[in-house]
């Protein structure tokens, strides 16, 4: 059997590159040239725990490569970005164009599986844009039991940092267009999926992945709500969350700056566009964790406020602020959708004073953040510093040993050094 995966990004390589591992052919398709060249050297282009061992092994025994051009294949996966567009509507095009693009290489008895999160009904989209770009089809339509090609939604689940370890061991749900099609790409994940394949409807599985998602974001979101509650009631969020967790059915997540990453904070817009008379809770968990940058910032301007009212001497460009993390989550480098970026990057642009970034988990910042900010190592930075801004709990951080009794002003959004 040989499988095409359409899209080498976070999901689309690990995929492939399992695949492989398993002994099976796989051509990994992607726009990205550079991408391309990269994976057909062995390498990898993205971060992620032991991947650049497993593709660098599968590319040398001969199993896994990259082109940017389709070609023929028995399972096609798709596994393209699936963003929202400025009004928090979901852009499709990714998938639309992966459709065509793969639409005149398929051939009878071929599987299309949609990977990507996607909106209620994407699916059902897929198959519309598949049968359109195949008109000269004497087969019916892409779509129904009677089609000549099985399509399916089976969305990926896996926690980044632990791709390898969740792609094999979670369970999968597999939403077939027909009862054949999930049958047939139930048959192809059983190849590495050591969790259980679950079978519903291509329907069923696109909500399932946005309700795990938004499941998330609303309890998050209620902790968030929490630690902005208890900033005006004068009490220890963290030490509350401990001591409310001590029940044995209540589990509250942690507050922090808000959320990111390009999963949580996305996909609950894609049920709240949909449905936005029914999806109230959803919408408004949403705005609470949106919000919490801006939260943070106030914070951080109301302690620079003190700090002046206690050192008269000082002028405000004289004050110095450092921000710990700029990563979207503990031990990661990435920096899409982050709240600690963001937050980070707005002190830098509107504070008059230097403010300095520690992130042990990248070399060097992005073009646009280097405009407003400066690299530290974490210790120089405690000792420059006027106020610490603990954005993210990095391992690092918690190991640092911060003299809580120092003269420092701390703003703390993770609760690791001292609460907010
Ligand atoms: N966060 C908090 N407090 C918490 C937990 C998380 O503020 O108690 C924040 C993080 O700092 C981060 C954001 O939430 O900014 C999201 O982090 P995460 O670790 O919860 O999730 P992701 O985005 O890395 O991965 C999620 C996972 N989904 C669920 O756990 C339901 C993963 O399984 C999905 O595969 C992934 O989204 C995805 O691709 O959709």
């Amino acid at each position: 059997k040989k499988i095409s995966v359409v899209g080498l990004g976070y999901i689309g390589l690990p995929t492939a590159a399992v695949f492989a591992s398993r002994k099976k052919q796989v051509v990994g398709v992607d726009v990205n040239e550079c991408a391309v060249e990269t994976i057909n050297r062995g390498e990898i282009h993205i971060v992620e725990p032991d991947l650049d061992m497993v593709v660098h092994a599968a590319v040398t025994e001969g199993y896994l490569r990259a082109t940017t051009i389709p070609e023929p294949a028995d399972a096609f996966l798709i596994a393209v970005p699936t963003p929202f567009k400025g009004n928090h509507e979901p852009d499709l095009s990714y998938i639309e164009s992966a459709s065509k693009a793969i639409a005149s290489v398929l051939k009878k008895d071929n599987l299309v599986i949609l990977e990507s999160t996607s909106p209620v009904g994407a699916t059902e989209q897929m198959a519309d844009w598949l049968a359109e770009a195949r008109p000269d089809l004497s087969f019916p339509q892409s779509c129904g039991e009677d089609s000549d090609i099985r399509i399916a939604h089976c969305p990926e689940r896996v926690l980044p940092g632990h791709v390898l370890r969740e792609l094999v061991q979670n369970d999968r749900v597999i939403g077939g267009m027909t009862a054949k099609c999930s049958a047939a790409a139930s048959s192809l994940y059983e190849i590495f999926v050591e969790g259980e394949c679950v079978m519903t409807t291509a329907r069923t599985a696109e909500m399932c992945k946005l309700t795990e998602n938004s499941f998330r974001d609303v309890n998050i979101a209620f902790a968030n709500e929490l630690s902005m509650i208890c900033d005006k009631l004068d009490i220890n969020v963290w030490e509350l969350i401990k001591l409310a967790n001590r029940h044995p059915r209540v589990d509250i997540l942690q507050p922090g700056p808000g959320v990111g990453g390009h999963c949580i904070a996305v996909d609950p817009w894609f049920i709240v566009s949909k449905t936005p008379q029914q999806a109230r809770l959803i919408r408004t968990a949403r705005e609470v964790n949106d919000s919490k940058p801006e939260w943070v910032i106030k914070k951080v301007k109301n302690v620079v406020a003190d700090f002046l009212l206690a050192n008269p001497e000082r002028a405000v460009n004289e004050v110095t602020l450092a921000c710990f993390g700029l990563a979207f989550k503990p031990d990661v480098d990435d920096l899409r959708e982050s709240p600690a970026l963001e937050i980070a990057l707005r002190l830098g642009r509107e504070f008059p004073g230097p403010v300095f970034a520690v992130e042990p988990n990248i070399e060097s910042l992005p073009e646009v953040a280097s405009e407003f900010l400066s690299l530290k190592e974490a210790t120089q930075a405690v000792k420059a510093a006027d106020i610490l801004i603990l954005l993210v709990d990095h391992s690092e951080f918690k190991s640092l040993g911060v003299d809580f009794n120092s003269e420092k002003l701390l703003i703390d959004a993770k609760g690791i050094w001292r609460k907010l």
